[in-house]
């Protein structure tokens, strides 16, 4: 498929380019900005939400979803957008919201305005609350102004869930989605798919009972017969369960984001913010994993980051002394797995984490409620470290363009502070550096692309010595790609039988030759490629 050998780039809109000095960015700020994904070599980007909201969490709160956010610009500029990414041989896939709407839209305000609205039934309300605690701390449930009764809303108290059991909720629904994929977009990020199934009665959440009944009905409805790429988020599934909701026969979707490897700097069933260092082995076995659950069935979409996440090169790499080193080291350690490659907008120049201080610094409502609630039994040292760590601003701030005021983003204090090392880190001095992260990822996709063994060829861990080397194998019967990446600070000796075999594709150290024994600098990245001499 189409799909298996794309880059997918990920646009937060709120961050990538404000064009009407707003400090917001806007969807004629994305236009200006095409070029700059293209040269990359991008083939797709997917689209943040831009649809109507009160933007409680940012547009993953959609008040209409046939009207554009009229701060990031109207239906014609999206039109304008789409025909300007096809125009460039690019494609763009949307973001879509399905399992929650905004408190704001009109359903909602029906349902709880009046008791026999027909719209009552989309959502979800119950007499009784059970135990169920929101994505966003505090209970899942709140009680309706007024009335007797509870509404659920897995995420912010301003996002209701909507009632995937009542047939008329799902049928709109799938009319929204044809109307987009008409409009132009070639398919979707389908936001939290897994708990569209849920039952909140029993407390089955993630692929809850009613997920694979659902899934089918949208796979008839909208995305048959459609060479569309869909793309799920499955974050609270398995690796197992991802792998067959991707199955190219039985399965629903084009691939999936499965989370199994972001658990891991976090300490066991305590959440996102109680953090634990990573340890490299437990990354292999994971995707030694994901790979052997994949060789079965299913797509897997690749990511080290996106708009929840902190910057990968803060969270698994040194964003200091050696940004540049691991960066690169990053896209050859997560990237040339099996599995479509995602980059998110700021990865491709190596931006890094914000130095958040204080709360005020921070605008993600994930954030926010989480330092009310946990100020109550934690320092506030101990609160910010946890969200300097793991906040979601990390990945918002504005894009870093130049070294102009404001990064090049915008000609008004923007909405999120700008990094302060943008004068350092930003688009216009990576590219022209002699140690450019841009034109590595660029010459990365181009031989990624070139390889079909990246694409289908099995992969293998091997062991070179070290814990902190993530060094790997594709093959087929053709040739084989040798991946060595080196999550240390330090330089290490490494040994390496049949060294002889391999010529080096990429690197981001240039000086250094495989040899038996080598000294490999620390965060070194390098991909080789071995040619079967029968062939
Ligand atoms: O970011 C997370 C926690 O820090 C994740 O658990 C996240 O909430 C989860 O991946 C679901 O994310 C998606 O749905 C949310 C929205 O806030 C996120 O931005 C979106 O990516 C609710 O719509
Ligand atoms: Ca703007």
């Amino acid at each position: 498929m189409w799909w298996q050998d794309a880059f997918v780039y990920q646009i937060y809109p709120l961050s990538f380019q404000d064009s009407n000095g707003d400090g917001i960015g806007d969807i004629p700020g994305i236009m200006s900005r095409l070029d700059h994904i293209k040269e990359l070599g991008i083939d797709v980007i997917w689209l943040s939400p831009v649809f109507m909201s009160p933007m409680k969490d940012n547009g993953y709160d959609v008040s209409d979803y046939r009207a554009v956010n009229p701060m990031f610009g109207t239906l014609d500029d999206l039109k304008k957008l789409v025909d300007a990414v096809h125009a460039r041989g690019m494609k763009i896939i949307s973001d879509i919201v399905l399992n929650h709407t905004s408190d704001q839209h009109p359903w909602f305000i029906d349902a709880i305005n009046h008791p026999r609205s027909p719209y009552r039934d989309y959502f979800i309300f119950r007499q009784q609350k059970n135990e169920i605690s929101s994505v966003f701390s505090g209970p899942a449930w709140t009680k309706v102004p007024g009335q007797e009764n509870y509404y659920f809303h897995l995420f912010a108290k301003e996002q209701p869930d909507l009632n995937w059991q009542h047939q008329p909720v799902r049928e709109t629904l799938y009319t929204i989605l044809n109307y987009w994929l008409q409009f132009g977009f070639d398919g979707y990020r389908l936001d939290v798919i897994d708990l569209i199934g849920k039952d909140v009665d029993t407390k089955q959440i993630s692929n809850g009972p009613y997920f694979s009944s659902y899934m089918e009905e949208l796979k008839q409805y909208v995305f048959k017969d459609r060479s569309v790429l869909t793309v799920g988020e499955l974050s609270g599934s398995s690796i197992e369960q991802a792998s067959l909701t991707t199955d190219a026969k039985q399965g629903y979707l084009s691939m999936a984001f499965q989370f199994s490897h972001l658990w891991l700097d976090e300490q066991p069933h305590r959440g996102k913010w109680a953090l634990k260092p990573l340890v490299i082995s437990d990354l292999k076995a994971t995707f030694t994993t994901i790979d052997r659950v994949y060789q079965k069935h299913g797509w897997n979409a690749l990511f080290m980051t996106n708009h929840d996440q902190p910057r990968a090169v803060s969270r698994y790499g040194n964003d200091n002394q050696y940004r540049y080193q691991s960066q690169t080291m990053l896209f050859l350690a997560f990237l040339n797995q099996r599995g479509t490659p995602f980059i998110y907008q700021g990865e491709e120049i190596g931006m890094i984490n914000y130095p958040f201080e204080t709360i005020v610094d921070c605008q993600d409502i994930e954030s926010l409620r989480y330092y009310q609630e946990a100020i109550q039994s934690q320092s506030h040292d101990s609160v910010m470290q946890s969200i300097r760590a793991k906040g979601r601003d990390n990945a918002r701030t504005p894009m870093q363009w130049d070294d102009s005021l404001h990064a090049g983003f915008s000609t008004h204090t923007p909405w999120l502070k700008v990094h302060p090392l943008y004068p350092i880190i930003n688009v216009k001095r990576d590219k022209s550096s002699q140690q450019s992260i841009f034109q590595f990822l660029q010459t990365y996709i181009r031989i990624r692309k070139s390889l079909p063994v990246i694409r289908d060829g099995r992969m293998e861990f091997i062991d070179l010595g070290h814990d902190q080397i993530y060094a790997y194998r594709r093959f087929n019967d053709q040739e084989e790609v040798l991946t060595i990446a080196s999550f240390s600070n330090q330089p290490l000796r490494i040994t390496l039988p049949n060294h002889q075999r391999y010529s080096s594709l990429i690197q981001n150290e240039k000086g250094v030759k495989l040899e038996e024994s080598m000294l490999l600098p620390p965060y070194f990245g390098g991909m080789f490629i071995h040619r079967y001499a029968n062939h």
